[in-house]
């Protein structure tokens, strides 16, 4: 099995971005996100594609979208211009279903993290010094425990395959100022309520979760991908035991393999078995199926 969708071109439409996984064309204002198929693992892209995947996540970030229609304002575009839609018309089969059109924003340069468990950079920052971005936690915490509250900790992005940079909240207000600062984690605790809700309610913790906000006409938007198992973790609630890292809802086959072939996590990465692939893709449709109620990817043209 393997018709997984790689890498994308759009002709003469140019490439703005290449990220791990997403691949990002301008024309004027009007953006246009293209999730591929690619996976990436410790730190890597690896030689395989989950098929489907980017269909599968970008039509969990619309569902999320406008599941918070009324919490936030997002970058997507009502109504792309008929000469985007012109423009893109040749490459509907690398498009459909796994492209997202949105207004160019100024993006503010943080990231907006919330746990709610602690987890990841914030378990070792916790370790290390008692607290995460400048936020005293109780002591005692173990791995993957839920916190007494949600916490707001922003991260400073450094570039494309770089890792951010947790920072301090004082250093978000430096940064971007202390009014957009606090209508950011406002915003972002209020996502982070709402979501997180709505996952317990269909069994899968969100225990942490990054948004990436703009503005678009002097107006604070939502923007990036949203609440999409690569910008989240999320956790089977069933299976929820703190003291230790939890496996992750969908890439544990993968990471497992990885494991398993020992690979030194130095590039190339390796590619996967058709097994770990088929199961790991079952993963994302779980995921999908769960948060969305759906049975399964809107079909496409
Ligand atoms: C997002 C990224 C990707 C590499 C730029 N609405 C917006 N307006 C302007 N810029 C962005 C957005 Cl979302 C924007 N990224 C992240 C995405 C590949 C980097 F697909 N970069």
């Amino acid at each position: 099995m393997n018709d997984a969708l790689l890498t994308t071109s759009l002709g003469e439409i140019p490439l703005t971005a290449r990220g791990k996984v997403r691949d990002l064309y301008a024309i004027g204002d009007e953006l246009v996100f293209i999730a591929t198929d690619r996976i990436s693992a410790f730190d890597h892209v690896l030689g395989s594609g989950i098929p489907d995947k980017g269909k599968i996540l970008t039509q969990l970030s619309h569902f999320w979208f406008e599941f918070l229609a009324d919490t936030v304002a997002n970058h997507l575009l009502a109504e792309p211009s008929a000469k985007l839609l012109e423009l893109l018309a040749p490459f509907k089969q690398q498009i459909a279903g796994r492209s997202m059109i949105v207004k160019r924003a100024e993006m503010f340069p943080v990231e907006c993290v919330v746990r709610g468990y602690i987890s990841g950079s914030g378990w070792k920052d916790y370790l290390a010094t008692g607290s995460v971005c400048g936020i005293e936690l109780p002591t005692g915490l173990r791995e993957s425990d839920k916190l007494p509250e949600p916490i707001f900790t922003p991260a400073a992005k450094i570039n494309i395959g770089g890792h951010d940079e947790n920072i301090s909240y004082a250093t978000m207000v430096e940064t971007i100022g202390a009014q957009y600062a606090a209508e950011l984690k406002r915003l972002s605790f209020a996502i982070y309520e709402k979501a997180s809700a709505h996952a317990a309610s269909k069994g899968l913790i969100l225990a942490d979760t990054k948004f990436e906000f703009g503005l678009v006409g002097g107006q604070i938007v939502l923007a990036d991908e949203v609440l999409t198992p690569d910008s989240s973790r999320y956790w089977p609630a069933i299976s929820y035991a703190p003291g230790g890292a939890q496996p992750s809802f969908d890439k544990q086959y993968v990471r497992d393999y990885l494991e398993s072939i020992r690979w030194n996590k130095q590039a190339p990465a390796p590619s996967l078995p058709d097994e770990v692939i088929v199961k790991t893709r079952e993963k994302y449709l779980e995921a999908f199926r769960l948060l969305t109620g759906r049975d399964g990817l809107e079909v496409n043209e």
